[in-house]
């Protein structure tokens, strides 16, 4: 988690929140290094800075949870109902959300906002399926915040929106530390990932109200094991429901829509 890897000082004018389709290079230069941002020197550490090291991350940790919990208000206020979608790079949450967004476009009005490093590849993707679209580029930061989601709420028109689609940056470590205010952690595992990641990522899997176990098309030819999946997923994550899905063929599309709008009458109701 970020008490471990620092990745939490994020420096000023790093984020930048595009609500816009337009090309990000040439349209503004957007200065950054691509320095890791992890700081990885332990060596020296002493217990007493270990110490100091752990109360900030713990009170950046505590901040977050406050303006996620703003933001679940203004959520509820509004009547929207909100995913955290996570998974590890490419398993294939913007192929799910653009195939998901598809499919319920006719019963209702959705938005996404999408986190990455850099690039808004996933934001033109993403606006096919007709929904209004922010992403967030985060430089180095590997994973999305309470409070830029909060700047980037600031800049859509959520008038009528029912269903908030947040694809968090590709990471299957400290993203599963942010609460940004959201109903349901959905995370993403895909079959070409290997059956074992619940066991070696549990902060995530725990965390989650929903696996989607993606890409479901290729597991004949990756040899998935479903069953040593399944029993990972339910040995980690006892409380999370399972579907099966692939985005290319629509297999179990109609499941995980029809979980959605289950869920989106039960956060209604409360
Ligand atoms: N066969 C198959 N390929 C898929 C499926 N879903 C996604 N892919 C492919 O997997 C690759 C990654 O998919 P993305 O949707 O970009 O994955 P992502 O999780 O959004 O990636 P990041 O945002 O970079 O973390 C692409 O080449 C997709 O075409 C699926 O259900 N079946
Ligand atoms: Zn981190
Ligand atoms: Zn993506
Ligand atoms: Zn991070």
């Amino acid at each position: 988690m970020c008490q471990d890897c620092g990745c939490s000082d994020i420096p000023e004018g790093m984020v930048k929140i595009h609500a816009h389709a337009h090309s990000l290079d040439r349209d503004h230069p957007h200065p950054h290094d691509h320095e890791h941002p992890h700081d990885h020197h332990h060596e020296h550490i002493t217990l007493d800075s270990d110490r100091r090291t752990i109360a900030i991350s713990q009170s950046i940790l505590s901040q977050n949870d406050r303006l996620a919990e703003r933001n679940r208000g203004y959520f509820m206020a509004k009547g929207i109902s909100v995913l955290n979608v996570l998974s590890s790079p490419g398993a294939g949450k913007t192929a799910l959300l653009e195939r998901t967004m598809s499919e319920l476009r006719d019963r209702l009005k959705s938005a996404i906002i999408v986190g990455d490093l850099a690039t808004d590849n996933d934001a033109q993707r993403l606006r096919r399926s007709g929904a209004e679209v922010i992403q967030i580029t985060t430089g180095s930061v590997c994973h999305l915040e309470a409070e830029m989601i909060a700047k980037a709420l600031q800049q859509m028109h959520l008038d009528g929106v029912q269903l908030l689609a947040i694809e968090n940056v590709g990471n299957l470590v400290c993203p599963a530390a942010y609460d940004l205010g959201e109903n349901l952690r959905v995370v993403v595992f895909s079959v070409t990932e290997g059956e074992d990641k619940p066991l070696k990522y549990p902060v995530m899997f725990k965390t989650a109200d929903i696996v989607l176990i993606s890409k479901i098309d290729l597991a004949e030819v990756v040899e998935f094991n479903r069953d040593l999946a399944l029993h990972n997923i339910h040995q980690i994550a006892p409380q999370a429901k399972i579907l099966e899905v692939s985005a290319k063929t629509g297999l179990g599309m109609q499941d995980w829509c029809q979980f959605i709008e289950q869920s989106l009458q039960k956060s209604l109701a409360v």
